[in-house]
């Protein structure tokens, strides 16, 4: 098999991660720091180019059958301690539904133009110094480094926040309808929870969240530790699939126990 070149799967004209000194690399840090200080996201629109996003696709297609497949409720805090003595309506007690495939890190192929772009140095570098994080490094999981969601008709995320301070999407197909991400920016900070607040976008999330244009090939930096958001119900037969990259400021990180319990739990449910 051919090797694949960087240049078929990004595009690098537009996007010069490899060219550190290229005056629109500065640009793009810029861009996107002010981005991620004002909404806590950054898109880099049609990063991934259409040809890659059709064999990546397809690729993800054919693993969906093997996929895990979760179908429960979820709290929006449920990595922090979740629900517990909390009265019935409040936040933390609120449980959200959420239904999709996931497609696992160690079952995405090597040699997949995915995990290329994911083991590319120059993005892991330029995400480094978009976070300004000291260092930063590609996950190790087996499980979560590098998964992909795929969600059928009816499919969700639910409400929730995110336990790592910024998270990688690259959305690679669109339902016909429904599948928007939403979200709340900065609904609640380090010193205060914002209860009332949650409850008011899980309540009216038409008002009290926004809904960023997102396209194919995007591939988007979100805070999700801070912003409370989900994915609204998938219509139509048209799937929605979207691959998530992880890192971390720490070499070696594996996810929480409790994200490989909750998914052993998701398939024997
Ligand atoms: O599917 C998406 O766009 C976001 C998924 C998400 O919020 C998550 O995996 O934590
Ligand atoms: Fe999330």
């Amino acid at each position: 098999m051919p090797t694949t070149d960087i240049r078929q799967l990004i595009d690098l004209d537009r996007y010069p991660l490899d060219q550190p000194d290229h005056p629109v690399f500065a640009q793009l840090l810029d861009d996107g720091r002010r981005a991620l200080e004002q909404g806590a996201l950054f898109s880099m629109v049609r990063f991934v180019r259409p040809e890659a996003i059709a064999i990546m696709v397809r690729q993800l297609e054919a693993l969906r059958t093997r996929s895990c497949r979760y179908e429960h409720a979820r709290n929006a805090y449920v990595y922090d301690g979740g629900a517990s003595d909390w009265p019935d309506d409040h936040p933390r007690a609120l449980r959200h539904r959420c239904s999709y495939n996931q497609v696992l890190n160690y079952q995405i192929p090597n040699n997949s133009p995915l995990r290329l772009i994911y083991y590319w140095q120059p993005l892991t570098e330029f995400l480094r110094q978009l976070c300004g994080f000291e260092t930063f490094y590609r996950s190790d999981c087996p499980h979560f480094a590098l998964t992909s969601k795929i969600a059928g008709e009816g499919d969700t995320d639910g409400w929730h926040f995110d336990t790592n301070d910024v998270v990688f999407s690259l959305l690679l197909q669109t339902p016909e309808a429904g599948g928007e991400f939403e979200y709340a920016p900065f609904i609640r900070s380090e010193q205060d929870e914002n209860y009332d607040g949650v409850k008011r976008v899980v309540a009216d999330p038409q008002r009290s969240a926004v809904r960023p244009p997102m396209g194919l090939g995007d591939f988007n930096v979100f805070m999700g530790d801070l912003s409370l958001h989900r994915v609204k119900p998938v219509i139509g037969a048209q799937r929605r699939i979207v691959a998530l990259f992880s890192y971390d400021r720490d070499p070696g990180m594996v996810f929480d126990q409790s994200y490989v319990d909750e998914m052993h739990q998701a398939m024997t449910n």
